[in-house]
């Protein structure tokens, strides 16, 4: 069953929102604190290991009443529902969006195309457990008997950015194979990879839902080039698996049949690291790890799934999003986890949020006539505080930006760690509550600069009134880590209902690849 088409401006909680945003716009976050001192227990959803506290956002309690009600005029419920159960949600290429499957560990069938997709789910994961341990055991050797060393992925888009992004993020979990990315088409990346490995030791991993991409096939094929130099063509295929769906072009490449990894289309390119698109991952940390992750995942599938509206992480950090992108007219979001860890988070969320929600044609085929997909940008804290955040704080522009957050460090510097944590805090604190003229007023006054008032009072002040969520976790693991993508996977898809738009093509990326064809054969 299809989704409905519903234009969410035309719905009655659209213009109660419209009203309301008209009356609470003049209400600052100073303001909504006072008139509620318990606010930031209101505002708050828990789920086991992790804490959204959305305290921070210019919005009441009827706020919320009226961004749900227009959650339930848009058929969430009824969405989420045809999301999970396998429905063609995604329209425009005839497909089911399932990553949800992939970390499924209840018995309940999904079909599709009339046959249950699970045991293909669990045969795959069963064949990524014993190729990962064999490999990390060392009783994979190489061509001259050594054990592996390095693994190179070679993809790109939804084939990179996942597992690149969870192998950094999980490095403080990595075992003794270096796991080691190369994706653009530019020579000089590949390169640089091939200067730090060793033919006899290395592992490559291919990974292209459609093996005909470009840029993985060009940097797969120097690849193999290299490795020829040294190695015979028969020993290929102890150093080349692949993950795809196309096998005829994978054995054409010379790969052992026993040596691929299926790929499913009803599952996106930028939602696939669940899938044997995270073998690198499994490779880096142990499959136990990898497992951990999924459960993370599976874990927030049931929350969205289950809880009410205003209860759930994923819904609430979705209509907040619409709040301050279709009413405050917000362009951008900022992503700032408080770990370096998270460095490759920003990158990651950029294409599964605006590659998804990147639209201008609502479910019906018409021009949207009011904005979609929000631009997302990021880095880690506190090194940005010293860098862009700036303009966050004093800017003209109002930038809803969501700070994440570990109680516990992993390597276990106290010291650093409560410093990490009182940035956090005070960042999201300055924010909301700015600071008045009269408190840098006093604040002159105390060191004794009172005749710099007239010349420095404007520029000190912070207006405050900026927006921000608190997600917390209690520590960075690859279960929680799991819990997080998922949180923003399940963000994206409730802005997309609500936008009445396609989440889950990109043809926005096609004609830019056709016309390069064009000019590369001139
Ligand atoms: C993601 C997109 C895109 C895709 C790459 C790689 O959702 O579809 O980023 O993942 O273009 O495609 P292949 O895996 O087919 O090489």
């Amino acid at each position: 069953m299809a989704l409905i088409n519903t234009n969410p401006t035309q719905t009655e909680s659209w213009k109660k929102l419209t009203e309301h945003f008209n009356q609470l716009n003049t209400t600052t976050l100073t303001e909504l604190f006072q008139e509620d001192s318990d606010r930031a227990s209101k505002f708050k959803i828990a789920l086991d290991d992790v804490e959204l506290d959305y305290s921070k956002n210019k919005i009441s309690k009827e706020t919320l009443d009226l961004l749900v009600g227009l959650a339930n005029d848009v058929q969430l419920k009824d969405a989420i529902e045809k999301y999970f159960s396998g429905d063609t949600i995604n329209a425009t290429e005839g497909r089911a969006v399932l990553h949800t499957a992939l970390r499924s560990t209840s018995e309940e069938a999904i079909l599709v195309d009339g046959k249950d997709i699970k045991p293909k789910v669990q045969t795959t994961l069963r064949k990524i457990r014993a190729f990962s341990n064999k490999v990390i055991s060392g009783k994979w050797k190489g061509y001259t008997g050594k054990n592996i060393t390095d693994v190179v992925n070679i993809g790109i888009g939804g084939s990179d950015l996942g597992p690149d992004m969870v192998v950094e993020a999980l490095k403080f979990y990595k075992n003794k194979l270096n796991v080691h990315f190369v994706s653009n088409v530019e020579g000089d990346h590949v390169a640089e990879v091939l200067r730090k490995i060793n033919p006899e030791t290395t592992l490559f991993v291919i990974v292209s839902k459609t093996f005909t991409t470009q840029e993985t096939i060009s940097n797969a094929n120097t690849i193999k080039n290299w490795f020829l130099k040294s190695a015979s063509i028969f020993d290929v295929a102890k150093h080349f698996v692949a993950v795809s769906t196309n096998l005829e072009a994978v054995y054409d490449f010379g790969i052992d049949k026993n040596n691929v990894f299926p790929m499913w289309n009803w599952v996106g390119g930028r939602f696939s690291l669940w899938s044997a698109v995270g073998l690198s991952i499994s490779l880096a940390v142990g499959f136990d790890n990898f497992k951990e992750l999924l459960q993370g995942a599976e874990e927030v599938d049931s929350h969205f799934k289950e809880a009410e509206f205003d209860q759930n992480i994923p819904v609430v950090l979705a209509l907040l999003s619409v709040w301050y992108n279709n009413f405050y007219g917000a362009e951008t979001e900022a992503i700032l986890p408080y770990t370096q860890y998270l460095s490759k988070l920003p990158a990651y969320l950029q294409q599964a949020i605006m590659e998804s929600n990147g639209k201008s044609v609502d479910r019906n085929g018409d021009k949207i006539t009011y904005q979609t997909g929000t631009i997302i940008w990021g880095s880690t804290g506190t090194n940005m505080q010293h860098a862009f955040m700036q303009l966050v704080h004093q800017g003209t522009k109002l930038i809803p930006a969501d700070f994440i957050g570990y109680k516990e460090s992993l390597h276990g510097y106290e010291d650093h760690h409560r410093k990490l944590m009182a940035n956090y805090e005070a960042q999201m604190q300055a924010l909301a509550f700015g600071k008045t003229k009269e408190e840098v007023h006093l604040e002159l006054k105390t060191n004794g600069d009172l005749d710099k008032v007239n010349q420095l009072l404007p520029f000190k002040v912070f207006e405050g009134n900026r927006p921000s969520n608190a997600i917390l976790f209690d520590k960075l693991t690859p279960k929680s880590l799991g819990k997080l993508i998922a949180i923003y996977e399940h963000k994206i898809f409730v802005q997309g209902i609500i936008w009445n738009i396609y989440s889950y093509d990109q043809f926005g990326v096609e004609l830019g690849k056709e016309l390069a064809k064009k000019i590369l054969k001139n």
